[in-house]
């Protein structure tokens, strides 16, 4: 079945939205068993890359060319680190400092959002450490005191990090409570549900599987739509002056 050249995905100069009907798998060297979907990356504009990652039986990742963020979204990967074995299941993630030495295999067929960054350093000289949790162990917070918009902080909020990367659940009907017009740059994932995203002068229809680029300083606003709550995760830079100092 072909759709005469229509999608909802659509590229302007400070989004992007690319729904799965529009993925391209390609593989990437080092890998093996693994096929990749590269939503962002420095050809869009973004100051970092958002992935995911389609794991066959056994499939293994190549090493990060920068800090790295896995988190699991279907099966389980097995992560290995100074000897030390950690078994990923859903919703399980790990945030791995640049030159982590490790090794991140599937055990049967898995998928994987991944997140890489060049580190900024802060002059303070905090050093990141190694994270591996599960997101069902972070508690969940009112997004500015409205229950039926939480937020799990998956990274720890200190200046040895550059990023946050956070899931959003909506209960039906929520929303943000304004337009955001900031500084960060986001790469969104679309967990479960739907909604209207609004972003820039355009405003669309998004679902689960789809994925967002939002450039700085893109408009941006969302409103759940359906009977059952809206997630996402949610890339930002973030705990970096502007000017890089
Ligand atoms: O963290 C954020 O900036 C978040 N509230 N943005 C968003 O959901 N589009
Ligand atoms: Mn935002």
């Amino acid at each position: 079945m072909h759709h005469l050249g229509a999608t909802r995905s659509c590229l302007k100069p400070d989004h992007l939205l690319q729904t799965p009907d529009t993925f391209v798998r390609i593989p990437l060297p080092g890998s093996m068993g693994v096929e990749f979907i590269v939503h962002a990356g420095p050809q869009l504009g973004a100051n970092f890359t958002q992935m995911t990652a389609e794991f066959s039986v056994g499939g293994t990742l190549g090493p990060a060319p920068a800090q790295r963020f896995v988190y699991v979204l279907e099966g389980e990967l097995d992560l290995v680190i100074g000897g030390n074995r950690h078994l990923l299941g859903t919703a399980g993630f790990a945030y791995l400092p640049t030159g982590t030495d490790c090794s991140v295999t599937a055990m049967g067929a898995a998928k994987a959002a991944l997140i890489e960054k060049v580190y900024e350093p802060d002059t303070n000289g905090p050093i990141p450490a190694v994270v591996i949790s599960n997101e069902s162990s972070v508690a969940e917070v009112p997004l500015m005191g409205d229950s039926s918009l939480r937020v799990r902080s998956l990274m720890p909020d200190t200046d040895a990090y550059d990023f946050a990367v956070n899931t959003m659940t909506y209960d039906p009907g929520a929303g943000l409570s304004m337009v955001e017009i900031h500084v960060m740059e986001h790469g969104l994932l679309m967990l479960e549900g739907g909604g209207i995203y609004r972003l820039g002068d355009s405003w669309y229809p998004v679902e689960a599987g789809d994925f967002i680029w939002m450039a700085p300083y893109c408009p941006q606003w969302f409103g759940a739509i359906g009977k059952k709550p809206a997630k996402y995760l949610i890339y930002k830079d973030w705990r970096r002056h502007p000017l890089g100092a």
